[in-house]
């Protein structure tokens, strides 16, 4: 590879190629590489093992998709987080875009519509992670993304889709809510039937319809997390803005170590405000189980 002198373009893609920490990068910059790569005849070898190189990757790639096993998008999952999941068209990306700030760039390259694109939805003073999986009858839908998260948001514009997704995510255990986006312009009372339908079969739903549906949503993803939201203050001050995500019976004690791992060690009081307190700034142990919106305080000397 090293007798061919290549240009700086190639050089910039291999470079992008080293350093990539998911195979999704790393086949973008070998497709860049195959561009940047001279077409003349001292380079056809180099060409030809780039070519190998890209397809044998695509295999890998598709092949640990479909086993469903883990996400090789290198998501982070965040404390709240849900994922969309829906046939072609259903609004997937129009929801995404109401919701959150997502990033437009990611839109931009190559590879968007075939990997999950994630945004930030703001929800009472922190985020809820929102992430769109590609369709699910396409070869890019991530069940692995679907399977390790809390809860799916099963979008359709069609009572019929449901089964079908329903199908395809039988081994997901997320909390599922039917979220309806009226793109058919149903009326009234075409939408009351709907609801009755939805209704008799015991689903969780929601029907899109206007801003304060989308404020509706939100809320229910919180609620089926079933996770607290804790306020941590300092003393004498006002509580922090922006609540720490627990999980449901959290302690005290693991809000510190949430803070930082080791924390609860150094702290000598901690006092509480709020549903699981006594009274306003009763002294309790790290062992204290909390409640949604409690606030903390804690003490090192
Ligand atoms: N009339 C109407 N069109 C919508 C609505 N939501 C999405 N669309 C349109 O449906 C098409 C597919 O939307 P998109 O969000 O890309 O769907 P995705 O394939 O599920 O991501 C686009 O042309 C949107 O403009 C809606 O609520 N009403
Ligand atoms: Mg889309």
């Amino acid at each position: 590879m090293a007798s061919t002198n290549q240009s700086p373009a190639y050089q910039k893609a291999q470079g992008k190629f080293l350093s990539a920490s998911t195979d999704d990068e790393r086949l973008e910059a070998l497709e860049e590489m195959i561009k940047e790569c001279p077409k003349h005849k001292s380079s056809e070898n180099m060409l030809a093992n780039l070519k190998t190189r890209y397809k044998k990757l695509k295999e890998k790639i598709q092949r640990i998709k479909k086993s469903g096993k883990s996400s090789r998008t290198g998501i982070k999952k965040e404390d709240l987080q849900a994922v969309i999941v829906g046939v072609t068209n259903t609004g997937k990306s129009s929801l995404l875009s109401a919701l959150t700030n997502a990033n437009p760039k990611i839109a931009e390259t190559k590879f968007t519509t075939t990997a999950p694109i994630t945004g930030m939805a703001p929800y009472s003073g922190t985020y809820i992670q929102l992430i769109e999986n590609p369709a699910i009858e396409s070869e890019y839908y991530d069940k692995g993304l679907t399977n390790t998260t809390d809860t799916i948001l099963i979008l359709v514009d069609d009572l019929e889709q449901i089964k079908k997704v329903e199908k395809k995510i039988d081994k997901a255990s997320g909390k599922r809510i039917i979220v309806f986006n009226n793109k058919n312009d149903f009326d009234e009372s075409g939408i009351r039937k709907i609801e009755a339908t939805l209704k008799s079969r015991k689903y969780d739903f929601i029907i899109l319809s206007n801003k304060e549906s989308l404020e509706k949503l939100k809320n229910k993803i919180f609620q089926n997390s079933g996770k607290i939201r804790i306020f941590t203050k300092e003393p004498n001050c006002e509580k922090s803005p922006r609540p720490i995500i627990m999980k449901p019976n959290s302690t005290v004690g693991d809000v510190a170590e949430k803070i930082l791992k080791g924390f609860s060690k150094k702290v000598k009081t901690s006092k509480i405000w709020g549903p699981s307190s006594k009274f306003a700034g009763q002294q309790v142990g790290l062992k204290h189980k909390l409640k949604d919106l409690d606030v903390v305080e804690f003490k090192t000397r």
